[in-house]
């Protein structure tokens, strides 16, 4: 069985909604945050980095939370988080999914963080966050979803980023993107996930 390494309110979350849509079990191994919201020296001890999510499986250690989903629809053959293999489609869903961490996270940290610290979010970090949040609405056409009506990994990973987005409110001028946060709520993975391990953001 997997071996999940899941820091509490963190990306772990999009590795537990993945496996509880797989129907996969796993050995959640939970860490709660230090009190400067940072992880626990105990994560060190499981990878270098200190950081979740970290899988284990069959003696492998895997981290970094898009290679863990490939890893996952890989392992159990699933074909329904992913367009099929080699098509357009497919191609425009690994882009989406690659972007959520290379790209889109960095610049909404850079809001998230100071409205995290209550202070005021430089109108820079705003605007480049704005700037992504108009390309996500644009991706996202006629929704509800980044491919449609599918559920994909693509969609399971922004899930974090969107869920500190609209815990600190920095989707309200941006509806399109805020529906798209309220119909991954009710996705049956996202429930059982967050029911199990507690929510991805931070309580107020
Ligand atoms: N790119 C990595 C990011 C991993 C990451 O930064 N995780 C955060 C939790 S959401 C973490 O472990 N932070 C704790 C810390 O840096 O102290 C991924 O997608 O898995």
């Amino acid at each position: 069985m997997i071996t999940l390494h899941a820091l509490k309110f963190s990306r772990a979350t999009r590795v537990l909604w993945l496996l509880e849509d797989l129907g996969q079990p796993c050995k959640r191994i939970d860490y709660e945050r230090t009190a400067e919201f940072r992880a626990p020296e105990t994560l060190s001890k499981v990878h270098p980095l200190g950081k979740s999510p970290v899988i284990e499986d069959d003696g492998m250690m895997l981290s970094e939370s898009a290679t863990i989903l490939r890893y996952l629809v890989a392992k159990y053959s699933d074909h329904s988080h992913q367009p099929t293999h080699g098509t357009p489609a497919f191609w425009r869903h690994e882009s989406l999914l690659d972007y959520v961490e290379s790209t889109f996270a960095g610049v909404a940290m850079q809001s998230i963080m100071p409205a995290f610290q209550h202070k005021d979010v430089p109108k820079q970090a705003k605007s480049a966050l704005d700037k992504h949040l108009d390309f996500i609405t644009a991706e996202l056409g006629e929704g509800p979803l980044l491919l449609g009506a599918n559920l994909t990994l693509a969609d399971i990973q922004i899930s974090y980023i969107l869920a500190l987005l609209d815990r600190f409110g920095l989707l309200s001028d941006h509806p399109g993107v805020a529906a798209f946060w309220q119909a991954l709520l009710f996705q049956p993975g996202y429930i059982a996930a967050t029911k199990a391990a507690g929510p991805m953001a931070p309580p107020e």
